[in-house]
């Protein structure tokens, strides 16, 4: 069986999930669900990242120890989460002893190579995206030029990692394997900065100052620096190292049977760097292969500006869940953005896409539905069901290829033309003539069984986006669970027999809806 092992960033346990960071598991999410319908064995990471400066001075501001503080934000997110469906495989937390010991075997490891040395860093460093930016990045106002936070000026003993020494190697990896970093955009942006002279990094901290971080194996008076214990859990739940071997037999060079590397890293475009050049260089040093593709996505912008805590201008993804629905959320995060670039959260577009699953996908249903009730009692007829064939087809095609393309907006777009179109099926038939005439009931049958297969269908190309609708959708049509996409194209759709319920997804500003809470809420 074809195995994909996909991770999600794990986010700082310093506050609480936001409408950002819900829009980057649910595209893990929707991918991971796309691909166990597709027969793949899916590794599906995500996890919070809970050490460093950061999280040491959440903790000390709001009177409590960095554990207890840990220990709250960990279950908020897992409890978002399951909040709004997701599948995640494996929930990781840096905190925990196998990823501890995992990142100093990893460090050991590059120093046993003699890739790193001790040093003196002077420079700026950033608490709110936890790095050192240069003076020339910060400018005349020395601000962080990611969020506009305050830089503070730093000098102290930290130990490096040789990663000049890589510069090349990584350079002519991005240059061969042009499809690695998507989109190209963040490519050439990677691309500029391999060719420009990389310095080394800064792999520690002093305890005098940072005391929350995994100390060094080899010098107790410094704690790993916060990125390089947080990127390499991606290899520790990869099962790939195994810290307590003998040191020639943990796995680099030749890693362990596991599921490393991964195939795809999803990020945010924050975090580029990061991930396309110390995480790969890093690798490198440690004898490690690089993981196949990094996605960097683009932002959720409120008024041009990034959404994010320290701007205080972040959506509560759960307010709105319990608005409209997880699967109405989920969807308007994956159709509204182009997946790469960045998009604006405004209340009206969430307005603009609900209403496409109300009016175009939820009225189809409710229509197919009640014209198989009222005509054909309740079972959709037999015969053949070869209306809107050649549409769905290319629906079909299109989804997938949006989705193996990583442009889910297109693939997703794809699937609601499919149910546009059969609204405009309905339209040109007009069932509720063909009723009247017994002359033209095979048309009729054909009609209501072409309709009953698209719905099916539309059930299969929903379900990894809204996993709880597609069910309910299937379930209208008499179906226990939705079909896997190749059985839903060529069913037999013949007796299956359907239900009327509540509209599936409720008119925007009608009395009944849109459903206030209906998923029922699961508290951390
Ligand atoms: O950076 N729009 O954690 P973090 C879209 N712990 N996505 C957004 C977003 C926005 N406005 N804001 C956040 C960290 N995100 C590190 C990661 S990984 C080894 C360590 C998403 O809590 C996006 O995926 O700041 C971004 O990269 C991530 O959250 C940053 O989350």
């Amino acid at each position: 069986m074809p195995s994909f092992y996909l991770t999600t960033p794990i986010y700082y346990a310093s506050g609480e999930p936001h409408l950002g960071h819900a829009y980057t598991t649910i595209l893990g999410d929707v991918l991971a669900r796309y691909r166990r319908r597709a027969g793949e064995d899916v590794l599906f990471l995500t996890g919070t990242d809970e050490h460093g400066q950061k999280i040491q001075e959440a903790a000390a501001e709001q009177g409590m120890t960095p554990t207890a503080l840990c220990d709250l934000m960990a279950g908020r997110f897992q409890a978002a989460w399951r909040n709004l469906a997701i599948s995640h495989d494996r929930f990781i937390r840096t905190t925990e002893d196998e990823h501890r010991a995992v990142v100093s075997a990893l460090l050991e490891r590059l120093r046993d190579n003699g890739l790193v040395y001790e040093g003196e860093y002077a420079g700026w460093y950033s608490v709110g995206q936890e790095r050192y930016f240069t003076e020339k990045e910060i400018g005349p106002e020395r601000v962080d030029p990611v969020a506009g936070g305050p830089v503070e000026r730093i000098r102290e003993k930290n130990y490096f990692f040789r990663m000049s020494q890589f510069q090349e190697r990584l350079l002519r990896h991005v240059e061969a394997n042009p499809d690695w970093i998507v989109p190209a955009a963040r490519k050439n942006e990677v691309l500029g900065f391999l060719r420009r002279p990389l310095g080394d990094l800064s792999i520690s901290r002093p305890r005098s100052r940072i005391h929350w971080g995994i100390p060094l194996p080899w010098d107790a008076d410094q704690v790993t620096y916060v990125w390089v214990d947080a990127l390499v859990n991606y290899v520790t739940a990869s099962g790939a190292v195994s810290p307590e071997a003998p040191a020639g037999e943990r796995g680099f060079d030749s890693p362990l049977a596991s599921r490393w590397p991964a195939d795809l890293h999803l990020i945010g475009k924050d975090i580029l760097t990061n991930h396309a050049v110390y995480w790969p260089t890093l690798l490198m040093g440690a004898g490690l292969p690089l993981p196949r593709k990094i996605l960097a996505h683009g932002w959720w912008v409120v008024e041009e500006t990034k959404m994010s805590k320290s701007l205080g201008n972040v959506v509560d993804p759960l307010e709105l869940r319990s608005s409209f629905g997880t699967d109405a959320l989920r969807w308007y995060l994956m159709r509204e953005m182009p997946t790469g670039q960045d998009a604006s959260y405004t209340p009206d577009r969430f307005l603009v896409r609900y209403e496409e699953l109300s009016n175009i996908l939820g009225n189809l249903a409710h229509r197919v539905v009640s014209m198989v009730g009222r005509y054909r009692a309740g079972t959709t007829p037999g015969g053949p069901a070869d209306g809107l064939r050649a549409e769905t087809e290319r629906a079909v095609d299109a989804y997938r290829e949006g989705f193996e393309r990583y442009r889910l907006h297109e693939g997703l777009a794809a699937a609601m033309e499919l149910a546009r179109r059969a609204n405009g099926f309905v339209e040109e038939r007009e069932p509720w003539l063909l009723a009247r005439d017994p002359g033209r009931a095979a048309e009729l049958d054909e009609t209501l069984a072409s309709l009953v297969r698209v719905l099916v269908t539309l059930a299969c190309l929903f379900e990894p986006v809204a996993p709880g609708k597609a069910l309910e959708l299937a379930g209208r049509v008499g179906m226990e669970r939705v079909p896997l996409l190749d059985e839903a194209v060529c069913m037999n759709v013949a007796g299956l027999a359907v239900s009327q319920g509540a509209p599936i997804f409720p008119r925007a500003g009608s009395p009944g809806g849109p459903p206030g809470g209906t998923d029922g809420e699961i508290a951390a």
